[in-house]
């Protein structure tokens, strides 16, 4: 019996918000878990604070499974981002809790390394074609085997996952939601160029892959996707909003281009159609949205069956405790495919030590006990919460679009 004998939720904004639970056991054991949803932070912190820690108190910290059981059958009302990110919170702390106490990383825990290290995408944005394949090149050059471009779009003032001039690429810009305005005709002729030029540039040798954010109706991704499929990129991301699974039929009628989506999911019955049908090549729900390791694991365990391999999401608004998780949980998972890496800023990495590392375009959770992960709960104080959303999209003409 490992008693679970007290909680605690730590928020913290060294440059962006994250949301941290610490959980103690009365062996003086303490595990960390990220609770931390974009633009929603404090939602989470309640639901914890007020819902979730009363009944993790007296528990016993190594019933990983019967405690995930039991925050959500127990709570009747199931699924939803909030819910499952706060349970995720306290699955990754049970599993940290667990290798500590184990004296072995949690990779070992979950079945030891099924790889040398985890594959990792790097993020080259650029106002324009020119300035998005500069970025990419310095990528290739610091050893990464997968780049994501994305460009700004002629015509438009601002595009999803473009930074702005001299800065650092991070959506939630606003103390409320920043507008911008959206085409999908002005964008649709701006991909194939990009990927045409970065061939040309970068050669065959690096992965290339593209976030559609969500943009396109089913029959646009699938012509975007054919425009693309001369230049083989790794996958097309959300190329259209997934709630309704059978969407993703129509763009396979139209296109062999590999699709990757799953990082607004929160659960396996959010991507069992697109898991079943097989009309996903991977996966992108990750340890804190999509309840934690154990649920992840689940969902990976499906996947494996469709041959549909895991990109676990990775930006920046996800903090080093779910990177950690996500590390160990790829370096064991059979159908690891690749994983999101936004690198965080020296302060976020200062305020969160961690084992982790990257080396020539691979990521390693480290060998340390549990996840590898610690607080600075005194940095962290320093930085109080700052409200942030993230943007809001609208058509040319004042509508209402997806983000
Ligand atoms: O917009 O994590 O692939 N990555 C993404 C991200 C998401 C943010 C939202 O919080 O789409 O940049
Ligand atoms: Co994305």
């Amino acid at each position: 019996m490992a008693e679970i004998i007290s909680a605690r939720v730590i928020v913290t904004c060294p440059g962006r918000n994250f949301v941290t639970l610490r959980i103690e056991t009365r062996a003086g054991v303490y595990g960390l878990g990220d609770a931390t949803l974009n633009g929603r932070e404090l939602a989470v912190a309640s639901y914890l604070n007020d819902h979730v820690i009363p009944c993790l108190i007296g528990r016993d910290a190594h019933r990983i499974e019967d405690i995930w059981q039991y925050l959500y059958k127990g709570a009747y009302w199931r699924r939803g981002p909030v819910t499952m990110s706060a349970i995720g919170a306290v699955d990754m702390a049970l599993w940290d809790i667990k290798g500590k106490m184990a004296g072995l990383p949690v990779y070992q825990l979950l079945g030891g390394a099924s790889r040398e290290g985890c594959m990792v995408y790097g993020h080259a944005n650029g106002a324009d074609i020119e300035e998005t394949i500069e970025a990419a090149i310095a990528h290739v050059e610091q050893g990464y085997k997968a780049v994501r471009l994305q460009s700004g779009v002629p015509g438009l003032a601002a595009t999803y996952g473009v930074a702005k001039a001299g800065e650092r690429y991070e959506p939630a810009d606003g103390a409320l939601p920043t507008e911008s305005l959206w085409s999908t005709e002005k964008y649709m002729r701006s991909v194939a160029p990009l990927f045409e030029k970065a061939r040309e540039a970068l050669g065959w040798d690096v992965h290339l892959l593209h976030d559609v954010h969500h943009r396109l109706t089913p029959i646009e991704a699938g012509r975007l996707g054919r425009e693309l499929e001369p230049y083989r990129p790794f996958w097309v991301e959300d190329p259209t909003p997934a709630e309704n699974q059978a969407a993703f039929r129509l763009i396979r009628q139209h296109t062999n281009v590999p699709l990757a989506v799953g990082e607004v999911f929160n659960s396996i019955w959010d991507a069992k159609q697109l898991i079943e049908e097989q009309l996903i090549d991977y996966v992108r729900t990750t340890i804190v949205h999509a309840g934690g390791i154990t649920h992840i694991r689940r969902i990976a365990a499906l996947a494996d069956l469709y041959q549909v391999r895991t990109g676990c999401h990775g930006a920046t608004d996800l903090s080093p405790v779910t990177m950690a998780a996500a590390l160990h949980f790829g370096l064991s998972v059979p159908n690891f495919g690749i994983q999101e890496l936004m690198p965080h800023t020296e302060l976020t990495n200062t305020v969160f030590p961690h084992a982790y590392s990257y080396r020539h375009g691979m990521m390693h959770p480290g060998d340390a006990p549990g996840l590898g992960i610690e607080i600075d709960e005194e940095l962290a104080a320093k930085y109080e919460y700052t409200r942030a959303f993230l943007p809001v999209a609208r058509l040319e003409d004042g509508t209402m679009f997806n983000w």
